[in-house]
């Protein structure tokens, strides 16, 4: 017979081991990407949703991460612009096959609206991609500008459908003052008080959002609806 202890112990090391496990199944993930393979990378999916793990953890805990990874090497001149062009394909690719995974709630933000777009002047949409499927599976109509969009387009994407949220996506520092032009332009076109905005991409921060007078930053996709939702309380 076990004793109480004894019970507690085992039921401590079997939810350590699942913890362990997630954490392989994780990195499984991330390195697929890093090691731009994507055979190893559907393999990996393909056993992270057998044992559980959630496609919006698949994401942004496993693939995502490995992209970061790629960022930081290709910042410390470890590897060049053709391997992260390829990481950045073999990662696109992923996270398609995971995107039909994602349930997509019954419930419509009230139809929510929302504008997205990488700014001018920068090419990266992954993220942007992500916090879409995101918005999408959550029930925002998203309206998807593309990347390297015009600010111009935004402004009157925003007129045209009459946008709740328009959300802009920023990777490099120099794209990034594109997200406060956009504020000025939206005021400007007179429509700034009609529409909440939402900034992300890994430059910007929550005080940047302040600084130019967004309503909301997101860290990732998650985290962007959830701001979108409160911002369309508020
Ligand atoms: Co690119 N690149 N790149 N790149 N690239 C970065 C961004 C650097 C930081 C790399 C570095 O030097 N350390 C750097 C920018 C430096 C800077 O300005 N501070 C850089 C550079 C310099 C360049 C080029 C100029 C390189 C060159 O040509 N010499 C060139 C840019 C050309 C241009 O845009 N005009 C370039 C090109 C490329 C590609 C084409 C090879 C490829 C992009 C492919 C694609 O997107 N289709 C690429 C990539 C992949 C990167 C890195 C490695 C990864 C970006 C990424 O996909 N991250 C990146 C390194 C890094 O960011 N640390 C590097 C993974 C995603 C999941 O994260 O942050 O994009 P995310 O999105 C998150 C989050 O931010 C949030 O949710 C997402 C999901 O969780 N979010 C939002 C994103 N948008 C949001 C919007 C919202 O409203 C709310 C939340």
């Amino acid at each position: 017979m076990q004793t109480g202890e004894c019970k507690k112990n085992r039921t401590k090391s079997i939810k350590k081991a699942t913890k362990m496990s997630k954490q392989v199944l994780l990195e499984q993930l991330s390195l697929a990407v890093l090691n731009i393979d994507e055979t190893a990378g559907v393999t990996a999916i393909e056993n992270a949703l057998s044992e559980g793990l959630s496609p919006v953890e698949i994401i942004e805990k496993g693939l995502s991460v490995g992209m970061l990874e790629i960022g930081s090497r290709f910042e410390n001149g470890e590897i060049f612009l053709p391997q992260v062009m390829m990481a950045a394909s073999v990662m696109n690719k992923l996270v398609d096959k995971v995107k039909k995974d994602i349930p997509a709630t019954e419930k419509k933000e009230g139809i929510a609206k929302v504008v997205l777009g990488t700014v001018e002047g920068d090419v990266h949409d992954i993220g942007k991609n992500i916090v879409k499927i995101l918005l999408q599976a959550n029930g925002f109509e998203v309206y998807d500008l593309g990347r390297d969009a015009l600010l111009t387009s935004f402004v009157e994407k925003v007129k045209e459908i009459d946008a709740d949220i328009v959300a802009s996506s920023a990777l490099m520092t120099g794209t990034m003052q594109g997200q406060a032009a956009l504020e000025e332009m939206l005021k400007e076109a007179g429509i700034r008080d009609k529409v909440k905005t939402m900034v992300g991409g890994a430059p910007c921060t929550e005080h940047w959002a302040k600084k130019i007078g967004a309503d909301a930053y997101a860290e990732n996709a998650s985290e962007a609806v959830t701001k979108a939702r409160e911002m369309l309380k508020a």
